[in-house]
């Protein structure tokens, strides 16, 4: 036998193999569980309400239907899950607004800076007529938009100096999301955007490839960025929440009722993962507080705002996104 043969045939047993084993697992007792995939570790607010959200489906269905998290990136980057997803290699996934700006135009809206005025606003807009017209947007894309979550504000932490006024924020390389909106809110700050996965971000930070990232509490602790960056200074310039999206490949093989069903456990983790939320984002601040990260307000937080003003007129640029933008400003 020659020896690529033999390897052939070893590669071929091995595919078998692994095929034989999912096949058995996914055939035990007729259950079936919808693998979703999250970047976020085990204890991660957002991790714990998918798994919330496949308990309720599994009491709903006495066990036929749950889903099982793949969490801390084990699938691959938000935007390799973007790509299985619509594929229908992969079931669901938690993801941040911010990387789908570019499949699915209507999320921009959610991440504009200080679009929301609040916490609160950000709740009934997303929960209201809002929420519902951009998760029904993704359809068109090949994803199906269940529910959003929460992901509190982001805001500004640095290696080397804290951002105390709009003039420090000149010159920095910082790392955003890879999404065109946040590389343009990084340059009309008059820094020097760097996209990249999330789960490159503690490297880069720490080999100073980026002087700076963003993000909010839970993430900079969990990710111990807040080692590599100790500055954290208040600008709180987006609340781009999360949203847990369906493959429309796989939903369309799934009975009405399953839909429904899906649905509405996804809806019903939402409270339960403000709830986490909530307390996660006081925890995790007092953790790195005492772990030595510095916070400070930036002295005047409108020189920002109208920084950034420039990216809704590039962004919110057809009638739909503007409608958008003015129904979430109305909104009480
Ligand atoms: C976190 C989001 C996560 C993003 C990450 C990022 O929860 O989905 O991947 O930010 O900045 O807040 O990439």
């Amino acid at each position: 036998m020659s020896i690529q043969f033999g390897y052939a045939l070893r590669h071929f047993v091995q595919l078998v193999g692994s095929a034989l084993v999912i096949a058995v697992l996914s055939s035990s007792a007729g259950a079936r569980d919808f693998r979703s995939a999250d970047v976020h570790p085990g204890d991660y607010p957002t991790v714990a309400a998918v798994k919330q959200m496949g308990k309720l489906l599994s009491d709903q269905t006495k066990g036929r239907l749950g889903v099982r998290v793949y969490p801390a990136g084990s699938l691959g980057t938000e935007k390799d899950n973007i790509e299985q997803l619509k594929i229908g290699g992969l079931d669901m996934m938690r993801i941040n607004v911010g990387v789908l700006n570019s499949v699915v135009p209507e999320t921009i809206v959610t991440v504009l800076p200080f679009v929301f005025r609040s916490t609160e606003h950000m709740r009934k807009v997303l929960d209201g007529p809002v929420g519902n017209d951009i998760l029904a947007a993704m359809e068109a894309q090949g994803l199906v938009g269940l529910a959003f979550y929460d992901s509190g504000s982001r805001s500004f932490y640095t290696a080397k100096k804290p951002i105390k006024t709009l003039a420090d924020m000149k010159g920095l390389k910082v790392r955003v999301q890879q999404s065109d909106l946040f590389v343009a809110m990084i340059e009309a700050l008059g820094a020097n955007p760097t996209p990249m996965p999330f789960g490159e971000v503690y490297t880069a930070l720490k080999t100073g490839i980026v002087d700076a990232a963003e993000n909010n509490w839970p993430s900079y602790e969990s990710s111990r960025h807040f080692e590599a960056a100790k500055y954290y200074s208040l600008t709180e310039h987006s609340l781009a929440p999360e949203v847990l999206v369906f493959s429309k490949k796989v939903w369309d093989t799934l009975s009405r009722e399953d839909q429904a069903l899906i649905h509405k456990a996804a809806k019903d983790s939402v409270p339960y993962m403000r709830n986490l939320w909530d307390e996660r984002e006081i925890r995790s601040r007092k953790f790195v507080e005492k772990s030595g990260t510095q916070t400070s307000a930036v002295s005047n937080r409108q020189e920002f705002i109208d920084a950034m003003k420039p990216v809704y007129a590039k962004f919110a640029n057809t009638p739909k996104l503007k409608e958008l933008v003015q129904r979430i400003q109305e909104s009480k």
